[in-house]
């Protein structure tokens, strides 16, 4: 799509040309697969393969990390700055000229409008550069403005928000890797490496089965992980907190929870069962449309005395109607079956990069941070671990007044995508003053900007694992330092990307900080001083880590769960009011859930395995793999709707409509269609192609989804799974 903006070839590359084998990791999801990477005489990357010396990922790597030398050197990566024109073409210019005239114009509207009217959207690819991840919000706080947004709050913000009402335990979750039985909803590891054991997770998951654990799966589409189910309950999606809710009654009314636990940590068990009581598994069975057997299996399986394990949810629960609730819930069983580490017991991984502080086994009382601190202008909604609700960001932008968002740096993200109500988010984007995108590529959000600026890729940077899911990123604290172990083409004028925040903080004149301390702000740091900053509160040195090859492993005795503080230990709430209400508002809305009327089939959201969100779709290798998104649909619902294998449908919800293409898929349940996010372009009329180019990079789906009604209350997340829709054959 943009060949005029190609500058290389990719004969510059030849396999035959191959000089030297580096190890390094791969950084594109968190998986943080470890690769032996092959370089030509020019540091240029020509192959990437899974290192099978490496301890966690034990060779595994999957085919979007294989196809990083694609990525690194196909012609659509962008190698200069490009600035829009007033005609709406781009023409390239220097880093130079780039910062220097960004410098100047976000100066303008900051000295104008002040620090409200700037704002970041950070994506996929800001969160995986480990240097900008701490950076960007260091960045804001420096320009003083609190408009910090991110992926998060159109992800599993739900899951800040159930310990936020609950409460936290600072040792944390019993983990997968010794457990008798998993609970997982909503969540395909097989495919996404997220939310069971991210290092080779289809080995680990063969190792757990074959010691015996028992498998729970709950989802709509019998995934390539529910293979593996012991017991595979397919309900409608949005169902989870009827069926959570009929776990926990059971689980209560047959005394299969942790009584001495919950008698000791939990302040409102009473309220609890109160709450969930209409919730029997009959009644649960015709809502979600499964089984009542299955229902009460699931829950008796999962509960009991001795056993280990807990639940694992991943964005099927925490992007329904009802996702804030569905997420209390499945934390309210692993409470209630007390499947978490006790006194004395050891916390597998408690951190490194992060920090490692004491964890004592106590409750520490819910914080609802978001109830104190800045509040969105529109929504009046707090900040969701530091940041602002994306679920708002069209809004903050497009409503005139005081604090209207007039700049926005988009950091390695897709927000014309990603972000639900397409329409308006690229409405709104579009009316902002000054649009940056920092992106490698020609993304339908980078042609809404006003400057593109590309970025070294992976493995020209250097790295950590992303620390901020240290503990899910392995059972054993560990860190990994990269180098840069690959180069860009010559004559490429790429940014380091932390260098573009320091430059524009030195437009401003605003001083900087880098994990607590402060920058120089007369000459620039190097990427390694920042490198090193990043271990300030690691148990090891920076030179410690970076002469460990494959990764450091913190050895010595492992970090024990303490003994509470009687002064600060609290309760577990698990029926505050707020909770209760929505527990309430489920039960009343159940005819509206289950009701087919004029749309009666149900949406529901899955990614797939050749694209990381948008990511790869410049791509010739990835997009011959996957060119478009199928709309999966169960043959039996096909049939009845007299559509063919193959098919353009039309797909309509009651906030818009998109056209697609027609997959049978037996794997998804009658009443679903099956689609991921991340491909198509711009809605028709604003910017270059019709939305409705299924046969080109598929379509979007946030056209389907809405940002004006249907959003939970506290994060503002929309409703991006079980959404009602029509299907109708073209
Ligand atoms: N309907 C619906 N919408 C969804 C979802 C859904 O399930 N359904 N899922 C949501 C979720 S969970 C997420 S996380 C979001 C994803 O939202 P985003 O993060 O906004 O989207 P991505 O497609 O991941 O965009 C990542 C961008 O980073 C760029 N990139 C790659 N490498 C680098 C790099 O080294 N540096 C920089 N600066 N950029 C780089 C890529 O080219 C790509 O454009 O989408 C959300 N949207
Ligand atoms: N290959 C690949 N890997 C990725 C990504 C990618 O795009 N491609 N994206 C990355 C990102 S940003 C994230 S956040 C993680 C997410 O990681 P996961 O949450 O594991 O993502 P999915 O694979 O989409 O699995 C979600 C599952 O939820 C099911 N589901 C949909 N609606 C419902 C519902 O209402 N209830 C229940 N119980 N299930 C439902 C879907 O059928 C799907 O199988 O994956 C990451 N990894
Ligand atoms: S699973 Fe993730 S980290 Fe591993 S190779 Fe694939 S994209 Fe890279
Ligand atoms: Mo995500």
């Amino acid at each position: 799509m943009n060949e005029r903006f190609s500058q290389q070839d990719q004969s510059d590359t030849d396999p035959a040309t191959v000089t030297t084998e580096k190890k390094s990791f791969c950084r594109i999801c968190t998986g943080m697969c470890g690769t032996v990477v092959s370089l030509d005489n020019k540091e240029r990357l020509v192959a990437v393969h899974g290192d099978r010396e490496d301890p966690q990922s034990l060779g595994f790597i999957c085919s979007k990390g294989a196809n990083a030398p694609e990525a690194h050197n196909h012609e659509g990566r962008i190698l200069h700055p490009l600035k829009k024109m007033p005609d709406g073409s781009f023409v390239q210019i220097s880093m130079v000229q780039a910062l220097s005239e960004i410098g100047e114009k976000l100066a303008a509207i900051y000295h104008r409008d002040g620090p409200d009217a700037i704002a970041a959207y950070r994506g996929s690819g800001c969160f995986f550069s480990s240097i900008c991840l701490s950076l960007l919000p260091e960045w804001m706080a420096a320009l003083g403005t609190p408009k910090l947004y991110s992926t998060l709050t159109i992800d599993q913000s739900a899951k800040v928000i159930a310990p936020g009402r609950i409460g936290y335990w600072p040792p944390g979750p019993q983990n997968f890797q010794d457990s008798d039985v998993c609970l997982l909803i909503g969540s395909n590891p097989l495919v996404s490496i997220a939310n069971l054991d991210m290092r080779n997770p289809l080995k680990r998951l063969k190792d757990a089965k074959a010691r015996g654990m028992k498998l729970i799966v709950i989802d709509p589409r019998r995934t390539e992980t529910a293979q593996f189910a012991d017991i595979f309950l397919q309900p409608l999606p949005g169902t989870d907190g009827f069926i959570l809710a009929a776990m926990v009654r059971l689980i209560i009314d047959e005394g299969l929870y942790d009584r001495d636990f919950c008698s000791q940590h939990v302040g409102d068990l009473a309220e609890l069962r109160q709450a969930v009581k209409p919730f029997t598994p009959e009644q649960v069975a015709t809502i979600a449309d499964v089984p009542a057997e299955l229902i009460v299996e699931a829950a008796r399986t999962f509960a009991g005395e001795g056993k280990r394990g807990s639940v694992r949810t991943g964005t099927g629960p925490d992007m329904g109607a009802y996702s804030n609730l569905a997420e209390h819930l499945a934390e309210t069983l692993n409470i209630i079956c007390g499947r978490l580490i006790r006194e004395g017991e050891a916390i597998p991984n408690s951190g490194f990069l992060m920090g490692r502080g004491p964890r004592p086994a106590q409750v520490i009382p819910a914080p609802r941070t978001w109830e104190q601190g800045p509040k969105s202008r529109i929504g009046g909604y707090g900040l969701i671990a530091g940041e602002m609700v994306t679920g708002m960001l069209a809004e903050e932008i497009l409503e005139p007044g005081p604090g209207q968002i007039r700049f926005l740096l988009n950091h390695g993200g897709n927000p014309a995508q990603a972000i639900p109500n397409q329409r308006k988010v690229t409405k709104a984007l579009e009316s902002l003053e000054l649009m940056v995108t920092i992106d490698p590529h020609m993304t339908p959000s980078a042609r809404l900007s006003d400057y593109i600026l590309p970025p070294k890729l992976q493995y020209e940077r250097a790295d950590f694992p992303i620390y901020i899911f240290e503990p899910n990123l392995s059972p054993v604290p560990y860190t990994r330092y990269t180098p840069a172990v690959a180069r860009p083409a010559e004559g490429a004028d790429v940014c380091d990307e932390w260098y573009v925040l320091w430059a524009l903080a030195k437009a401003l004149g605003k001083p900087l900080t880098y994990m607590g301390q402060p920058l120089d702000m007369t000459v620039p740091p190097t990427e390694e001083q920042l490198m090193r900053m990043m271990t300030v509160n690691a148990p090891a040195s920076f030179d410690d880590i970076a002469a460990e090859p494959l990764g450091f492993f913190l050895g010595g005795e492992p970090q024990y769960a303490l003994p509470a503080d009687p002064a600060t230990a609290g309760k577990f709430s698990l029926m505050p009011a707020d909770v209760q209400g929505e527990i309430a508002d489920l039960w009343q809305e159940r005819d509206l859930l289950v009701a087919r009327g004029d749309y009666p089939l149900r949406l529901a959201s899955r990614r797939n395995r050749h694209r990381f969100n948008s990511m790869g779709f410049t791509q010739p290798r990835i997009r011959k793999l996957m060119p478009y998104n199928p709309a999966f649909m169960n043959p039996d619902d096909m049939a009845a709707l007299a559509i063919e294998n193959g098919q353009s449908i039309r797909i309509s919800s009651e906030n818009g409509s998109i056209q697609a293409i027609a997959e049978a898929d037996e794997a998804v349940r009658p009443g679903v269609v099956s689609m991921s996010h991340g491909f198509g372009d711009l809605p028709d009329g604003l910017g270059k192609e019709s939305g409705d180019n299924s046969g080109d990079d598929g379509v979007c789906i946030n056209q389907l989804t809405t940002t004006d009604r249907q959003r939970q209350t506290i994060n503002a997340m929309p409703r991006m799974t079980g959404i009602p829709v029509a299907v109708a054959p073209l």
